[in-house]
């Protein structure tokens, strides 16, 4: 690394190399970053922080003051309790509606593959298609795939709407946990009409009813994770197939000053895939090389990153907190980007430089970038033009100005359900073996976000090696993955760092200690998983060693997670306060009170070595309450010192 890229003022806002270089550069060169931004929000609304202001009608806006003299009601009479549980429940219900609007993208898509109108998807997997079919009740015999898919999208499309008394998906879910849903009511019938109830409920004077709100909010939550999400996962395996162990490479030293480069940056796979295919056209690799390049590397930001990361092996640039540093590389031609978790400010990022910034979706516009109007039944077609762009834009590269500033680091992916139970000879009864023996604890889902307000990857990755140094396998997602990936601990060669239990499981099965399982719609893999080992214990998914954790999160999609993850019966922690602490209520209801309904709670730790003690201690209770070898949880002890988060 040269000198020039030593980064040293910027070690606050990341652990990582390749954003201290990037950082400098942007100092150097008077680059706006997310940082900036941050620091110009300063100091952020006291009132929005607690989720005690609100804007829903025009006779506010209104902000009470819980802890003060100030109001205690907004004008309406809407007292803390009500505002912060109707914020919460629009957030969750935002959340929970970008998912399944994914979702939905990819049904449309699996449709038109059944009518025969598409000149690029078409089904991957045909042995699960046929297993959702039967799932859905459909008959298979001597139809083919094409009428089978036609038949299932159609009947998916009723997942939507309003005819079910509940969503197929939820019985995946183990009978008791069925029945815990059923009794309080929050079993989810319609992805759609949860969401609008959802908006419906929060309008001024309709349900006023904290406790009442919140209960919906969670079957909205649910309508995602065992619907709109989980029917993400599955049908982008049908058509893009399922995933299976491989190696690939992280970081920004993944972008080749000798190649074309272009950034996949969103969430929808049926994107990626078809760049991933014009990528690899003779023709273009050809038009590439007369441009003086080698060919064309794709690397992706954000979860159509971990998409094509699971499927195909393309390599990760970064995760959230990247997006606009990949650009500062200067080796950019072209970052082509669908929905969700893309900030407004790459477009100005690549005015700096010669970047295109190509938007494809027609709900998702960005004000600077060329919009290329995505149609699925021209996939490939499309592109094949925009990589051409990209390949065209080579020669407005300035080559003074490209800055790669790191090696890439190697790291393993490709862990479906059906990877990881083949990897177990078809059946989870090794893995039930080894967490009843005590080799593995139990296991951690650490997910979501990069957030500026933390210091980057410092969350995902301080949390993730507390746990495997104590037998505690983790699975990831989204950009906790990212993080993972670069610090090294997504390599079978990790497993040195785990304790002596997962270690050996590791090395014997030739794992990393951390499993990449996907996006973040593939969070609901984990609850495949989850509800997979209850089943075969014959026990609710509550009465399992196991937690969640999303230490950075940012998005309304991260809370829709965490409530449906918790209404599964998983204990979550949070490493950024989510805006209800206005309201007491609310917070006992979600720390402690959830504990009563759901068998899980939430809990918010922003130091990630606190966060490991407490999900530890957790493990281990749910360990004795099964009558598994446990450690007394209280000799695990806190750490001394907080870890200077900032
Ligand atoms: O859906 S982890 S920053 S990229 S929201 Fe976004 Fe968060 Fe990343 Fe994926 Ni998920
Ligand atoms: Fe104010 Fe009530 Fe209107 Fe909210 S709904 S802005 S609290 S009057």
């Amino acid at each position: 690394m040269s000198p020039e890229f030593s980064g040293n003022g910027y070690k606050k806002q990341s652990i990582n190399k390749d954003t201290w270089a990037m950082l400098e550069i942007a100092h150097q060169e008077g680059i706006e970053t997310v940082w900036d931004r941050l620091a110009k929000q300063q100091p952020q609304c006291g009132y929005c922080s607690l989720g005690t202001s609100c804007r829903i009608c025009s006779m506010g806006p209104c902000r009470v003051d819980p802890f003060g003299e100030g109001p205690q009601k907004g004008v309406c009479g809407a007292d803390a309790d009500i505002i912060v549980a109707r914020n919460l429940a629009r957030t969750i219900a935002a959340g929970a509606a970008s998912h399944s609007d994914h979702g939905r993208d990819i049904l449309e898509t699996l449709y038109r593959v059944g009518e025969g109108k598409t000149d690029v998807y078409k089904v991957s997997e045909p042995a699960k298609l046929r297993r959702l079919a039967a799932e859905y009740g459909l008959a298979t015999d001597g139809k083919t795939d094409q009428q089978v898919a036609a038949a299932l999208a159609w009947e998916m499309m009723e997942d939507f709407g309003m005819r079910r008394e509940r969503l197929p998906f939820v019985g995946r879910a183990p009978k008791a946990r069925q029945e815990i849903w059923d009794k309080t009511g929050v079993t989810p019938r319609g992805i759609d009409r949860e969401n609008v109830e959802a908006l419906h409920r929060t309008h001024m004077g309709v349900d006023n009813d904290w406790v009442n709100i919140l209960l919906h909010a969670v079957r909205t939550s649910l309508s995602d994770g065992w619907g709109g999400s989980m029917l993400a996962t599955e049908l982008s395996d049908t058509l893009f197939g399922t995933p299976t162990p491989h190696m690939s490479q992280v970081n920004l030293g993944v972008l080749r000053a000798d190649m074309v480069n272009i950034i996949l940056h969103g969430h929808n796979p049926m994107l990626s895939e078809v760049i991933v295919a014009a990528s690899q056209d003779p023709e273009i690799i050809q038009l590439a090389q007369s441009k003086g390049a080698k060919g064309v590397n794709l690397a992706g930001v954000c979860c159509t990153g971990n998409e094509v990361l699971m499927r195909k092996g393309i390599p990760m640039a970064g995760n959230h907190l990247m997006q606009e540093l990949c650009i500062i590389t200067g080796a950019v031609e072209l970052m082509v980007v669908d929905y969700q978790c893309i900030m407004p400010a790459v477009t100005e990022t690549a005015r700096c430089f010669h970047t295109k910034v190509v938007s494809t979706f027609d709900k998702a516009k960005f004000p600077g970038a060329e919009h290329i109007h995505f149609d699925p039944e021209h996939g490939l077609e499309i592109g094949k033009q925009i990589v051409r762009m990209a390949v065209e834009n080579f020669n407005n590269r300035v080559p003074g100005r490209v800055r790669i500033p790191v090696e890439p680091v190697p790291l393993m992916s490709g862990f479906s359900i059906e990877a990881i139970l083949g990897a177990l000879g078809g059946t989870p009864q090794p893995l039930v073996d080894a967490i009843v023996n005590g080799s593995i604890r139990g296991a951690v889902g650490i997910v979501g976000c990069n957030n500026p307000k933390i210091k980057q990857d410092l969350g995902h990755t301080e949390l993730t090696k507390r746990l495997i140094e104590n037998d505690v396998l983790v699975v990831v997602t989204g950009c906790a993955t990212v993080a993972d990936g670069k610090a090294g601990l997504m390599v079978p060669a990790a497993a040195d760092l785990a304790g002596p239990g997962l270690r050996a499981v590791c090395k014997a099965l030739g794992i990393p200690p951390v499993l990449h399982l996907g996006s973040c719609v593939d969070n609901t893999r984990i609850l495949v998983l989850a509800a997979a080992l209850a089943n075969h214990l014959g026990v609710d998914i509550s009465a399992l060693p196991l937690a969640g954790a999303a230490p950075e999160w940012y998005s309304e999609k991260a809370v829709a997670i965490g409530a449906y993850v918790v209404a599964s019966g998983i204990y979550t922690v949070l490493g950024v306060a989510p805006p209800v602490f206005g309201s007491l209520n609310v917070v006992k209801l979600l720390t402690e009170g959830l504990e009563g309904v759901f068998g899980a709670t939430f809990a918010v730790e922003p130091d990630p070595n606190r966060a490991a003690v407490l999900i530890r201690r957790h493990i281990e209770r749910k360990r004795a309450g099964l009558g598994l070898s446990a450690l007394d949880p209280e000799t695990i002890s806190m750490p001394e010192a907080e870890l200077a988060l900032a």
